[in-house]
């Protein structure tokens, strides 16, 4: 056993390898795989290629969706897949403070294209920090709080469920159901074990929350648990702030251990500080979290790849350990991460004239999300289209859980050329004034005919 591993039962890597194994099975026969050697030795032989047995995997359930969109001539496609903000022209949107940040960096000369350090670059961790625990957070303060630079919001839980999986005497992590589809696959490629709790109702498309502190309630002492931040994806439905009090109360009387992801910060009301509230109350009870940050969506900088993994531990000491792991955990996994979109982030961070720009910036994107909403739920009044549709403005963020079935989607996907995930949920950021009376359309046509 490797010194830096704790010890445990089985190690890290034969976890890791069990946990591949039984992914493997389930999207491919197990037999395949123990047969491929064999196969391939036999194929080279023959001057076939050693690859031939490889079976082609389906396209991802979310980015699948923009794939097939590429490929469909209709001049009236919409793609309400992926999570990604579109301007009233339909026009995807690089934010002014972005441009002016870049330019900014661009000009000076003095700048260099080294290696960050492992956590990455020191400033952008600090203002991160910062952004999601609050200017005046004791965690911080206290030098309590270790934050390193991860590949965007999906790198950031990966290394945090990685060191969790190496350290952390649960390996069972508590995802909601239903809950963002990368999730189960970053945890379990982990190594760790994934369970759900109840968290949505079909029948309210509120939160079922007697369920949820029924699940969390009966979940062992001292498993992690995954809670979205703010702007729950793919149902729009948050806990209310007393919901979330409640929901910490168990979880601190159960000793179980919140994995934060925020990849939607200042996207669901409009306001940065609102929606870290969930946070930081768990922060503020002096209690240990992760969290896992996207500036994907509210700096508009999803393929530059900048996030942030941050431990709240109980001390200063704890804390700086920790962080030392943490870089175990990223160095063979991508040595260290990219500089440009850290920078980018520290530049609009630290200056108050450009951070207020930001927050302006930010409040119009949240503003014209919501106003779709109300759009969408007019116009399908206007239609008479039968059902409550009042979840539509109710429901919080980038996306509307309509209540659709996959067989609705698949027919205004034919018929329509509207493209959005199978569950039904559409990016309300993808829509304009202008191609709300086509949606409607579709979604009158499937309710009523389908
Ligand atoms: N966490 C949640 C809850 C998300 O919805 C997403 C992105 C991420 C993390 C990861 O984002 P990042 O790695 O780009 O920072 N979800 C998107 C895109 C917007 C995707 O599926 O990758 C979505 O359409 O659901």
């Amino acid at each position: 056993m490797r010194p830096e591993f704790t010890s445990s039962s089985s190690s890290p890597t034969d976890r890791r390898l069990s946990a591949l194994v039984r992914h493997l099975a389930t999207a491919s026969p197990l037999m395949e795989s123990q047969t491929a050697v064999s196969f391939s030795a036999t194929a080279s032989l023959h001057g076939e290629s050693v690859f031939s047995h490889v079976v082609r995997a389906p396209e991802d359930p979310i980015l699948g969706v923009t794939v097939a969109y590429n490929k469909d001539p209709s001049p009236v496609k919409l793609n309400l897949g992926v999570g990604a903000y579109r301007t009233e022209e339909g026009k995807p949107l690089v934010l002014n403070v972005v441009r002016k940040a870049e330019q900014m960096l661009v000009n000076d000369r003095s700048r260099v294209k080294e290696y960050l350090p492992i956590v990455g670059l020191a400033e952008f961790n600090k203002l991160s920090a910062k952004l999601i625990f609050g200017a005046d957070s004791p965690a911080i303060r206290e030098n309590r709080v270790t934050t390193v630079q991860c590949l965007s919001g999906t790198g950031s839980l990966r290394v945090g469920a990685e060191f969790l999986a190496r350290h952390y005497h649960q390996r069972t992590i508590y995802i909601p159901q239903p809950t963002w589809g990368n999730h189960p696959k970053i945890f379990t490629l982990s190594g760790l074990s994934v369970k759900t709790y109840r968290y949505y109702d079909p029948a309210t498309r509120g939160l079922n929350f007697r369920g949820l502190l029924e699940d969390l309630g009966s979940a062992p002492s001292g498993a992690i648990v995954l809670l979205h931040a703010c702007a729950h994806n793919p149902t729009g439905v948050d806990p209310t702030l007393q919901q979330w009090e409640q929901i910490r109360r168990l979880m601190r009387s159960k000793a179980l251990l919140p994995f934060f992801d925020s990849a939607y910060q200042g996207f669901a009301s409009g306001n940065l500080d609102a929606d870290a509230q969930s946070v930081r109350m768990f922060v503020a009870d002096g209690g240990e979290c992760f969290v896992a940050q996207s500036y994907a969506k509210n700096m508009g900088l999803y393929g530059e790849r900048v996030g942030a993994l941050s431990v709240v531990c109980k001390t200063a000491d704890v804390a700086s350990r920790v962080e030392s792991q943490l870089k175990l955990v990223i160095r063979p996994m991508f040595s260290n991460p990219p500089i440009h979109g850290a920078s980018i982030v520290a530049t609009v961070l630290k200056d108050r004239n450009m951070y207020n720009e930001w927050t302006i910036e930010l409040k119009a994107m949240a503003d014209r999300i919501i106003s779709m909403r109300q759009q969408l739920f007019d116009a399908l009044r206007a239609r008479g289209t039968p059902g409550d549709w009042s979840h539509i403005i109710k429901q919080i963020g980038m996306f509307t859980f309509t209540g659709l079935n996959s067989e609705q989607v698949a027919f205004m996907t034919r018929e329509y050329h509207i493209y959005m995930t199978s569950d039904g949920r559409i990016s309300m950021a993808g829509l304009s004034s202008k191609t709300v009376p086509h949606l409607a359309d579709a979604i009158h046509a499937a309710v009523t005919r389908m």
